[in-house]
């Protein structure tokens, strides 16, 4: 025998995917209450022993309703297959997850740790017996470890997972900080975290710390696949597969748009470029995906920078079918292409401002080359600028919890910023003297 579990998180029952399903007859498929329902109906075809979820199941106490209708259908259907559902609150639902335990009480539904105390809990399932530690977010900030009172578990070779909702890999968070150390020194064999909403699975010699991710895309800044992970006990190690069941999948694609000057034709190059992105997607891995919301970057040498800027803006928002079944949106277009060189070395002769503009490409672009005075104070200037801003009070949480960010710049990402802006400079500049 052995135990096959079905874990998610982050599901935040109410909200549904920004931007998609903009048409409207088929805006319910980009709800996470449908998703919630796909994860209930996956769990029972593939025979889970136990659904676990991670925290934030529910989005607030203002979505009750929502929430309460979608989360007792999905129990509905759990419980017709005998699966029981071990969960943990989060930030979002330390208030509206107790609630929907109590209403559900001897369904089937165990929330463990409530109040911020640790459980631990023995389930007979069909695959056997399996042993669940968990902790609840008892309010809606939590800025110490919970991992500094875990509890003694017997050693009895039970297989114990851990259930947790928290900030992983920092010291600093107001959301439950999760030091790797202290959760690998605990007993779990897995643990199963909610919070972030990018999806991760770490494996170690004989331990994996996951977060399944929001099961449901919600936001453009949730890139790539989304959805649940398939847990199976095999010879005591537990294997962690990602399932993607997000209808909604977010991407940022480059696109090469060559001498293109017309909307029709960048529209064309766009959509060719992203179905060819897509092909490499199987149909069966990704069944429950309807639409690709992708955010373009348009790259490389162009003739007419400001005109491709123009067209690039009334792509924002189209929306395209492809073959199969799946929906594109371009939300945003980036245009990142710069003036051709050999223009820039014609007009680096120049005596003008767009002469002293191609001068400074050309030398920032040649890295061997001694750079002149005035660049050099340009530089430090642009340092002494960021340092400042860097240094400003509303950052200071930034600084506590990445301090890679607040790190300081290197000497060439310094020059390719400004290169970036000389370039977007010049292209404008350009623009203005010829007058059209
Ligand atoms: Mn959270």
């Amino acid at each position: 025998m052995s135990l096959k579990l079905l874990a998610a998180a982050d599901i935040h029952l109410g909200r549904s995917s920004s931007g998609a399903g903009l048409d409207g007859e088929d805006a319910f498929l980009y709800r996470a209450s449908h998703t919630w329902i796909t994860l209930c109906k996956l769990a029972c075809r593939k025979e889970a022993d136990a659904l676990l979820l991670a925290g934030d199941i529910a989005d607030e106490l203002s979505a009750y309703f929502e929430a309460s209708s979608a989360f007792s259908n999905g129990l509905r259907i759990l419980k017709d297959a005998s699966i029981p559902v071990i969960m943990v609150s989060g930030n979002h639902d330390y208030a509206i997850l107790p609630r929907l335990a109590d209403d559900y009480q001897n369904d089937g539904l165990y929330l463990l740790g409530n109040n911020g105390s640790w459980d631990v809990r023995d389930f007979k399932l069909g695959g056997g017996q399996l042993r669940c530690a968990g902790w609840s977010f008892p309010d809606a900030r939590v800025y110490t470890d919970p991992l500094e009172h875990f509890p003694d578990v017997p050693n009895d070779n039970v297989p114990l997972i851990g259930l947790l909702h928290g900030d992983f890999g920092t010291t600093r968070s107001s959301y439950a900080p999760l030091s790797e150390a202290k959760l690998l020194s605990a007993g779990p064999q897995v643990w199963v975290l909610g919070h972030i909403h990018k999806p991760m699975i770490n494996t170690y010699a004989n331990k994996t710390i996951l977060y399944p991710g929001s099961l449901q895309a919600l936001s453009p800044k949730e890139t790539g696949a989304h959805g649940a992970v398939w847990l199976e006990n095999k010879e005591g190690f537990f294997e962690a597969k990602p399932v993607e069941l997000s209808t909604v999948r977010y991407e940022k694609i480059t696109v090469s748009p060559g001498n293109i000057s017309n909307e029709l034709d960048l529209k064309s190059t766009t959509v060719s470029t992203i179905e060819n992105y897509l092909r490499q997607w199987s149909e069966e891995e990704h069944a429950e995906l309807r639409e690709c919301i992708a955010d373009i970057s348009l790259t490389g040498e162009h003739p007419d920078v400001e005109e491709l800027s123009r067209i690039a803006q009334k792509l924002q928002g189209d929306a395209a079918e492809t073959g199969f079944r799946l929906r594109i949106r371009i939300r945003k277009v980036h245009n990142l292409c710069t003036v051709p060189q050999s223009a820039v070395e014609d007009i680096a002769v120049q005596k003008d401002m767009a002469g002293v503009l191609a001068r400074l490409i050309l030398q920032l672009e040649n890295k061997d080359e001694l750079l002149d005075d005035d660049t050099l104070r340009l530089l430090e200037n642009l340092e002494s600028r960021r340092q400042f801003l860097r240094n400003q009070n509303v950052y200071s949480a930034l600084r506590q919890d990445s301090p890679e960010l607040a790190e300081f710049t290197t000497d060439d990402q310094l020059r390719q910023l400004l290169l970036h802006e000389a370039r977007i400079l010049l292209s404008g500049l350009l623009k203005t003297k010829t007058g059209n």
